[in-house]
C-alpha cells in the first residue's frame, strides 16, 4: 500500500469518526410509543424538557410494533419501544431482538414488573399494569332497553347484534391479551368457539386496541373490549361509559418497555429506560388520563385506576402466550376461524 492511499485511509477513518460524534451531538432517540397516542405526546414532551434529546416518536399497535422490530432486525430503526402489552415485547426478547439491561431503577419496582424483566433475561421490564373488561355506554343501553352486561357470557345475548367492538389481535396487543385471557378462562377449541358466537355481535375489528371504547363513548357502538383503564378514561372525559371486570374471570397486561437491539443510541435508549422508570415521571401518567397501575412502588396509584383486589383475575400465564410460537399458533388459528368470517 502506497503512503497516498494509507493517507486516504486515515482521513476517511477520521470523517466517519467525525460524522459518529455528530450523530451522537445531535442528541436523537427513535422511539416507538404503543400505549395511548395522549400519553406517548405527554411522555416525549416531558423527556425532551428535561434532557437534551430530540425523539422522534411513532405511534404503533403492539403486534404492529412487534413485527415491525423483527422486519427491521438487521437494521434496526428504534432505539426505545415504550408501552404496549407486554406479551409481544416477551417474544421480541425471546427472539433476541431486544436487548439486555439491567436499571438501576430496578429495585424501586414493583414485582410483577421485575419478575416481567427477569422471565426475559432483562431484555425488557414492566413499566404499568391493567385488567381486561369492557366499557360500555349506559345511555344507549337504556335507550335500546339492553341488559347490563356484566359476564363474557352476556356479551353472546342476541339483542347486542352490531353493538359490539374490539381490536383485531394481529395488530393490538389489547386483542391479543384478550384472545390469550378466553384461551386461558375456558381452553382454546371453546374460547373458539365463544369467540364466533361472540361475531355475530362483533361490527368491526379496529386496528388499535382502545378504539373500540372509543366509538363505544361517542355512541358509535354499544360496547367495547378493552382494557378497564382504558374504559375509565373515557368516563373521565365525561362520556356515559361503565367499565366492567367480567364475571368469570379475566386477563391482565404487564405493560412493558424494551431497548431494542442494535440501537443507533444507545445512550440514549437508557437515559429514557431509567427516566421512564421513575416515580415522578410514573406519577404524571394520570394527567394523560393513562391510568394504569404504575410500577414504580413510590408513584401515585391514580384514584380512578381499577384496582386489582376488586376483579378476578386469572393466574395469566406470561411465559406460554409471551412465546412466539404460541402467537403464530393462535393468530393463525384466529385468522383462519375468526377474521375470514368477520364482517
Ligand atoms: O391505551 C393504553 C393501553 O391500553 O394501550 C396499550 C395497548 O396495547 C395499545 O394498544 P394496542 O392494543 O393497539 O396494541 C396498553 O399497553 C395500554 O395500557
Amino acid at each position: 500500500m502506497t503512503s497516498k492511499s494509507i493517507a486516504t485511509l486515515i482521513a476517511a477513518a477520521a470523517g466517519s469518526l467525525m460524522a459518529a460524534s455528530a450523530a451522537e451531538a445531535a442528541g436523537e432517540l427513535n422511539l416507538i410509543c404503543s400505549a395511548d397516542v395522549v400519553i406517548c405526546e405527554q411522555m416525549l414532551g416531558d423527556f425532551e424538557k428535561a434532557h437534551d434529546v430530540k425523539v422522534n416518536m411513532v405511534r404503533l399497535s403492539s403486534g404492529e410494533t412487534y413485527a415491525k422490530v423483527r422486519a427491521e432486525a438487521r437494521n434496526p430503526k428504534t432505539d426505545i419501544w415504550w408501552g404496549g402489552t407486554g406479551d409481544p415485547h416477551l417474544q421480541a426478547a425471546s427472539e433476541n431482538l431486544t436487548l439486555e439491561y439491567k436499571s438501576p431503577m430496578l429495585d424501586q419496582l414493583n414485582s410483577w414488573a421485575v419478575k416481567q424483566a427477569e422471565s426475559a433475561g432483562h431484555r425488557t421490564v414492566g413499566i404499568y399494569a391493567g385488567a381486561l373488561g369492557w366499557g360500555y355506554n349506559t345511555e344507549l343501553f337504556a335507550k335500546k332497553g339492553l341488559k347490563d352486561p356484566a359476564c363474557w357470557a352476556d356479551l353472546l345475548a342476541p339483542e347486542l347484534k352490531g353493538e359490539i367492538q374490539i381490536a383485531n389481535p394481529n395488530s393490538s396487543g389489547t386483542a391479543y391479551t384478550a384472545l390469550a385471557s378466553l384461551v386461558q378462562i375456558m381452553g382454546e377449541d371453546k374460547a373458539f368457539e365463544y369467540l364466533k358466537s361472540l361475531n355475530a355481535n362483533v361490527s368491526q375489528y379496529t386496528k388499535s386496541g382502545s378504539a373500540p371504547v372509543k366509538a363505544a363513548a361517542r355512541g358509535e357502538a354499544g360496547l367495547g373490549i378493552v382494557f378497564m383503564h382504558d374504559a375509565v378514561a373515557q368516563t373521565a372525559e365525561g362520556f356515559p361509559v361503565k367499565s366492567v371486570a367480567p364475571c368469570e374471570g379475566t386477563g391482565y397486561e404487564i405493560g412493558s418497555m424494551s431497548i431494542i437491539k442494535g440501537a443507533r443510541n444507545l445512550d440514549n435508549a437508557k437515559l429514557w429506560y431509567d427516566w421512564a422508570l421513575k416515580p415522578e415521571v410514573q406519577s404524571r401518567m394520570k394527567d394523560a388520563k393513562s391510568f394504569q397501575l404504575p410500577s414504580n412502588k413510590s408513584a401515585e396509584i391514580p384514584k380512578e385506576a381499577p384496582r386489582f383486589e376488586d376483579i378476578k383475575l386469572i393466574d395469566y400465564d406470561f411465559k406460554t402466550y409471551g412465546d412466539p410460537a404460541k402467537r403464530k399458533a393462535l393468530l393463525e388459528r384466529w385468522d383462519r376461524e375468526i377474521g375470514a368470517i368477520a364482517n
